[in-house]
């Protein structure tokens, strides 16, 4: 299969509900999606790099320079028959994973509707729907989040995680717990805490999390070892894991008992696919992350967690949570059991809606080989 022709695009789509972090609150998701036409099939990939740097180095701008300098270069006008090969064809290019991941995915896209047979079927899914839960921001008081975490549990969705920072911690993990003692719980603190924190992370100990997700820092390995043996809450790495060799090394430090998987900050789904056989292997859990994604990113997600891996609940929740009107379509939609179906149609599963994409898209250009 010929990649032909490329299409990037920069969109800007309102939040239905500003989403808070450690780093910062966003109000808007600006992102980067892409189009390849290879001899008739059409793929999409979205890249999740954020407007800044504020989740990893990558950004909606670094992302689109080194996509046209750099990787569509490379890959306009060859052939493609598999994941392998597009990885094969980016590995002279070091980091920019985000940017890589948009590419790959929407190759995976077309390839799979080429073939006729879904993403989730091209990457090795095995189900037929997957277990959702939400992710939700650091919220201005913890009553509000209380509020927050009823409204989500009566909409059925199966784990909460919540989002910490010093200042904001304890307090509502408490009024959480005290509320739903029995809820599946977690906190992610996106690397707000350092090893100096750590007596006050094992306090934490007390609320029967399932998980504290990255507490220190975006690019440490060691201090999350040296803490996982500070605290009885287990550790699962999000920001500091960037391919399967990186989740080997935690494994091996046992830095961490549970792995967010990402396609983006993985470079795509097949190393997203290896590093959840990795993890599979070593008998540890792993779960897929999310990005405030539009359609596109949600439907790559979706397939992603039906490998026999996703034994945990992910952050790929319902459409309905993130916008008015998606990009792409149809909306995913949360079952009355708390999951997700995973679409069984060619490719990714959702179509892209050209009118609503229009609205949104504040700079369009065009690649061709040669
Ligand atoms: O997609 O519902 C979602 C957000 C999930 O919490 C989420 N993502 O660190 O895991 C994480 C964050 C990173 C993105 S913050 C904009
Ligand atoms: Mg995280």
């Amino acid at each position: 299969m010929r990649i032909e022709r490329a299409e990037l695009r920069v969109v800007s789509i309102p939040l239905i509900h500003p989403f808070e972090t450690s780093f910062g609150r966003e109000s808007e998701k600006t992102c980067l999606l892409l189009r390849l036409d290879c001899e008739g099939a059409v793929g999409w990939g979205e890249c999740v790099a954020m407007s800044g740097p504020w989740y990893s180095e990558e950004t909606t701008g670094t992302a689109r320079l080194v996509l046209a300098e750099h990787i569509l270069p490379l890959v306009l006008g060859r052939d493609f028959d598999t994941g392998d090969d597009v990885c094969r064809a980016l590995a002279r290019v070091r980091g920019n994973r985000m940017a890589q991941a948009a590419l790959e995915t929407a190759c995976l896209d077309a390839l799979a509707r080429s073939q006729s047979v879904s993403l989730a079927q091209l990457l090795g899914g095995v189900r037929t729907e997957i277990e959702s839960g939400v992710s939700i921001g650091i919220q201005e008081s913890p009553e509000a989040l209380v509020r927050n975490v009823e409204r989500e549990l009566s909409a059925g969705y199966k784990r909460i995680k919540i989002k910490i920072k010093p200042g904001a911690d304890h307090e509502y993990v408490r009024a959480v717990r005290r509320e739903f003692p029995h809820v599946p719980l977690m906190v992610d603190a996106n690397s707000a805490y350092t090893l100096a924190d750590a007596d006050r992370l094992a306090e934490l100990d007390h609320f029967a999390l399932m998980m504290i997700e990255q507490p220190l820092a975006h690019d440490d390995v060691l201090d999350h070892s040296i803490l996982a043996g500070r605290i009885k809450t287990p550790i699962c790495l999000d920001e500091s894991v960037h391919s399967a060799e990186d989740a080997r090394k935690a494994l091996d430090l046992e830095a961490c008992r549970v792995v967010n998987i990402k396609s983006g900050r993985l470079g795509g789904l097949t190393e997203s696919v290896r590093t959840h056989d990795l993890c599979l292997k070593r008998a540890t859990p792993v779960w897929c992350g999310g990005m405030l994604e539009t359609n596109i990113g949600r439907a790559a997600n979706v397939a992603l967690s039906s490998l026999p891996g996703f034994t945990l609940p992910g952050d790929v929740a319902a459409s309905a949570r993130y916008f008015e009107h998606d990009v792409a379509l149809p909306n995913f939609e949360l079952t009355l059991g708390g999951t997700i179906a995973v679409p069984e149609g060619p490719g990714s599963g959702v179509e892209v809606d050209t009118r609503r994409l229009d609205q949104v898209t504040l700079l369009r250009e065009e690649f061709t080989a040669g």
